[in-house]
C-alpha cells in the first residue's frame, strides 16, 4: 500500500500518485485511487484533483507494462485495471480535476483526458505510445481519445507515440488551463472553488449526460468482431512480445510488421 497521497479540504479531494519515481498505473496503485474515490464519495466532496508530487519530471508513465500480459492475453480487457479506473472517474458523481506537472504517457494519457478538466504546468508533456510499444489500443479506449482530441492531432500522436506540449493541447481546446509550475496549485485550486459554487445536482447529471450521450456511438456486432479480431492479430504477434520484450532490456524495438 501507500502508492497515494489524499486529503479533503474545504470539500475538495485531493489525491496524490506516489508509486515511485515515473507513478506507473498498477493494480495497486489504481486500486487505491479508486478506494479513496469512494471514501471521498461518502465524504461528499464537491471536486476531486488528481496529481502527481509537486515538482516531479514524469507526472505517470501510463500502464505498468510489467502487468501487460505475453501469453496471447488481449492485453486490455474491459476488467483491465487501468479500464476498471476509468470507467470509475468517468461515472464518478463530480467534476474531477487533472493537474498535470511532469510527463504523462500512454494510457495515463487517457486516464487524464477522461478527468473532466485539465490544467497543466506549462512544461508538461503529453505522448500517446501504443504504436511505440506495439500495444493494440482497445476500442472504448480510441472512443476516448476521439471524444477529445481532432482526429489528425490524435492520428499524429497515435502514428508517431511523441511528446505533445500542454501548450499545443491547450491551443487544441484539450488542456483548459496552463500556469507556471509555482501557479499550478493556485490555478487548479481557482477552476476547483467555481465549481464549488454552482449546483452538485446539476453537476452530477450534466457529467452523466455527457458521458452517456458522447460514449452513444453506433457499433454494429460485425464491426465490433472485426476489430476485435485484428486486435488478436496483434496481441498474437511477434511484434507485442517484441515491444514489451525491448522496454524491458532497455531498447529500441525493432517491429518486422508480424
Ligand atoms: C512499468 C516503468 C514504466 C512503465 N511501467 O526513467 O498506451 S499503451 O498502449 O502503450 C499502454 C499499454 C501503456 O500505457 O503502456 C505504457 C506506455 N509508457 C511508456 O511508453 C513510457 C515508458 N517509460 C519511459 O519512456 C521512461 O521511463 C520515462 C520517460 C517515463 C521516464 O524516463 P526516466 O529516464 O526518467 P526510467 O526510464 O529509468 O524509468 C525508471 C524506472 O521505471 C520503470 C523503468 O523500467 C525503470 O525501472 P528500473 O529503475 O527498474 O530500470 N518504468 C518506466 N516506465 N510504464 N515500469
Amino acid at each position: 500500500m501507500g502508492t497515494i497521497l489524499s486529503t479533503i479540504a474545504e470539500q475538495v479531494g485531493t489525491i496524490t500518485l506516489k508509486n515511485g519515481k515515473v507513478n506507473p498505473l498498477s493494480k495497486a496503485l489504481i486500486d487505491e485511487i479508486q478506494l479513496e474515490l469512494e471514501h471521498m464519495k461518502s465524504r461528499s466532496v464537491r471536486v476531486v484533483v488528481l496529481r502527481a508530487e509537486k515538482g516531479v519530471k514524469v507526472f505517470s508513465a501510463g500502464h505498468d507494462v510489467t502487468e501487460l500480459p505475453t501469453n496471447g492475453r488481449d492485453p486490455l480487457t474491459y476488467n483491465d485495471p487501468l479500464r476498471q479506473l476509468i470507467r470509475a472517474i468517468e461515472k464518478y458523481p463530480v467534476p474531477i480535476i487533472a493537474m498535470i506537472e511532469g510527463s504523462v504517457w500512454g494510457g495515463a494519457c487517457e486516464l487524464v483526458m477522461c478527468c473532466d478538466l485539465i490544467v497543466a504546468a506549462e512544461d508538461s508533456t503529453f505522448a500517446i505510445t501504443p504504436a511505440k510499444l506495439g500495444v493494440p489500443y482497445d476500442i472504448y479506449g480510441m472512443l476516448n481519445f476521439i471524444k477529445v482530441l481532432d482526429i489528425h492531432l490524435l492520428k499524429e500522436m497515435l502514428f508517431g507515440a511523441q511528446p505533445v506540449t500542454a501548450q499545443r493541447l491547450a491551443e487544441c481546446g484539450v488542456v483548459n488551463r496552463i500556469a507556471t509550475r509555482d501557479q499550478l496549485e493556485t490555478a487548479t485550486m481557482n477552476l476547483a472553488q467555481q465549481i464549488k459554487r454552482t449546483s452538485p445536482l446539476v453537476q452530477c447529471i450534466l457529467k452523466e449526460e455527457l458521458r452517456v450521450l458522447s460514449s452513444a456511438s453506433p457499433l454494429n456486432p460485425e464491426a465490433y468482431e472485426r476489430i476485435q479480431s485484428l486486435r488478436r492479430e496483434v496481441y498474437d504477434s511477434s511484434d507485442y512480445q517484441e515491444g514489451i520484450r525491448a522496454f524491458k532490456e532497455k531498447r529500441d524495438p525493432e517491429f518486422q510488421g508480424k
